[in-house]
């Protein structure tokens, strides 16, 4: 077999075999849009192979969520998104007999290893940038699909129509939703996707379910309106149509372009290449005399990864839109939702999750002017705010990194944002939380000249007796309640470190 990822075939083929002489798994994977088209591409994997299977979801695999697991009575476990990280604590229970484990990650594994574990880091693949969970799930279907066709001796469905049958029979129709996860993971850096993923990109593409072009690099182009689509772009920013409505309003008008059908703004995605064309060097010419520097114009551009088989207009066709889609129902704790949507359910659970989204952006907008009016405190180094229970916890981090830039809320110190677990945002819940979430948010210009944020996050939190970590410009912690102000010390004093 050359899989999609040749580094990996042979453990993918162990892993396999193992899968197939199952009588039954169970299917545990994270939730966010990585995790959950990770489970989607196992979930139709085990399906086509005839293997059944039940799939859980955690937001965080720890000891508990393991000992949960290791309970039931699946003799085999297939891990995806995570695991490797738990190798540790995943080891014990497989020593003890509790379940056979097979792993399909791409984070940094724990000092133990295990015979059915699929990571790219162990074949000397990059887990962050080159291969996601939904990747290595893939390699892996791929690979079953390869034993079932060994057992049945053909491709029995491809003989009988071929053409897009051959992709379900050899399971490269799953490659779409390997790409959503890996955009959805941000590993699409400059504007593509790189590595091993551009080999699943290239079967996707093959298998007629992906296609790819050279594109206008924003956020939206299948479901906003035109003038949304420009004034909402904010990663360039271009002075008088970023985050200005009447700015984008008077560009498109100023266009000798008719962008209005039956009254209403077309998409993007609606438009003729030509009129695209049009629109796309106007935006250049613009961003060009407003003083935009080449570097950033050349960002407007990038790598488009379409889901060829799903409508135009629709979040599904664009693997940001879809994996936007996908977060937003993993944040509200709807991972059924989610997987339902990359199975294909069009009806009840695409609205659902659609109805998540505008629910997620309106408490974002609530969040953000919740910031500004109450203000943030200003330390030396950190400015930071207490949302108790009125933001959620999930969605907090987002709210902080928004708000930045805002009046009172200063770009040049890192924000710290608190909100009290297990609320769900709306206030006046009896939450009795007894630990605090802390999210950090810098912005590139700070980590350019020292800023570490998982730094920060994971010494003053354990300085109070919690526990984080995370990125550079993003980071998170636990910490007790009431340790707040002595975190937000030790935090002040780490970025003054940092950025002396
Ligand atoms: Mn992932």
């Amino acid at each position: 077999m050359t899989g999609p990822v040749p580094e990996l075939d042979e453990r993918a083929l162990a892993c396999a075999r193992h899968l197939r002489d199952c009588d039954r798994v169970l299917l545990a994977s994270h939730i966010d849009a990585d995790g959950l088209t990770s489970a989607a591409i196992a979930a139709q994997a085990l399906e086509r192979a005839g293997i059944p299977f039940e799939a859980v979801f955690e937001k965080q695999l720890d000891e508990t969520a393991i000992a949960d697991i290791a309970v039931t009575d699946y003799d085999t476990v297939l891990f995806t998104d995570f695991g490797s990280g738990q190798l540790d604590i995943i080891s014990e229970h497989e020593d003890d007999g509790a379940f056979t484990p097979v792993i399909a990650d791409h984070h940094q594994p724990a000092d133990r290893d295990t015979e059915y574990h699929l990571n790219p880091l162990l074949f000397g693949i990059d887990g962050a940038s080159e291969l996601s969970g939904a990747g290595a799930s893939y390699v892996l279907a791929r690979a079953l699909a390869e034993l079932t066709a060994e057992t049945d001796g053909s491709d029995p469905i491809a003989a009988a129509d071929g053409g897009t049958a051959t992709a379900r029979a050899d399971n490269r129709d799953l490659a779409a939703l390997a790409v959503v996860g890996a955009v959805g993971d941000m590993q699409a850096s400059g504007g593509e996707l790189h590595g091993a993923n551009e080999g699943i990109v290239g079967e996707g593409v093959d298998a007629g379910v992906v296609e790819t072009g050279t594109d206008l690099a924003l956020y939206g182009k299948q479901t906003r309106p035109l003038p949304k689509l420009l004034e909402y772009a904010t990663d360039v920013r271009i002075p008088g149509i970023s985050n200005d409505q009447r700015g984008a309003l008077s560009f498109l008008d100023g266009l000798d372009l008719d962008l209005k059908s039956g009254g209403e703004w077309r998409c993007w995605a609606e438009l003729t290449r030509e009129e695209q064309q049009t629109v796309a060097s106007a935006l250049v010419k613009r961003a060009v005399e407003r003083g935009v520097p080449a570097s950033k114009i050349d960002q407007l551009v990038g790598t488009s990864y379409v889901l060829s088989e799903e409508p135009v207009g629709t979040e599904l066709r664009d693997a940001s839109e879809f994996s936007t889609l996908l977060n937003a129902t993993a944040r509200y704790e709807r991972a059924d939702v989610g997987l339902g949507v990359c199975l294909g359910d069009r009806e009840g659970a695409l609205e659902r999750a659609r109805k998540l989204l505008r629910n997620h952006r309106r408490n974002l907008s609530e969040g953000i002017d919740l910031v500004t009016e109450e203000g943030v405190t200003h330390e030396a180094h950190v400015q930071w705010f207490h949302a108790e229970d009125r933001i959620r916890e999930t969605i907090v981090g987002i709210v902080a990194g928004m708000a930045m830039g805002n009046d009172g809320v200063s770009r040049s110190k890192p924000i710290l944002a608190f909100a009290e677990k297990g609320g769900d945002g709306n206030g006046g819940t009896e939450t009795d939380a007894e630990e605090i979430k802390v999210s950090g948010r810098g912005t590139h210009g700070l980590v350019r000249k020292g800023l570490d944020l998982s730094v920060v996050m994971g010494e003053a939190s354990r300085a109070v007796g919690g526990d984080g970590g995370g990125h550079d410009v993003a980071a998170g912690a636990t910490v007790p309640k009431g340790s707040e102000a002595e975190f937000v010390e030790r935090a002040d004093e780490i970025v003054g470190d940092q950025l002396s």
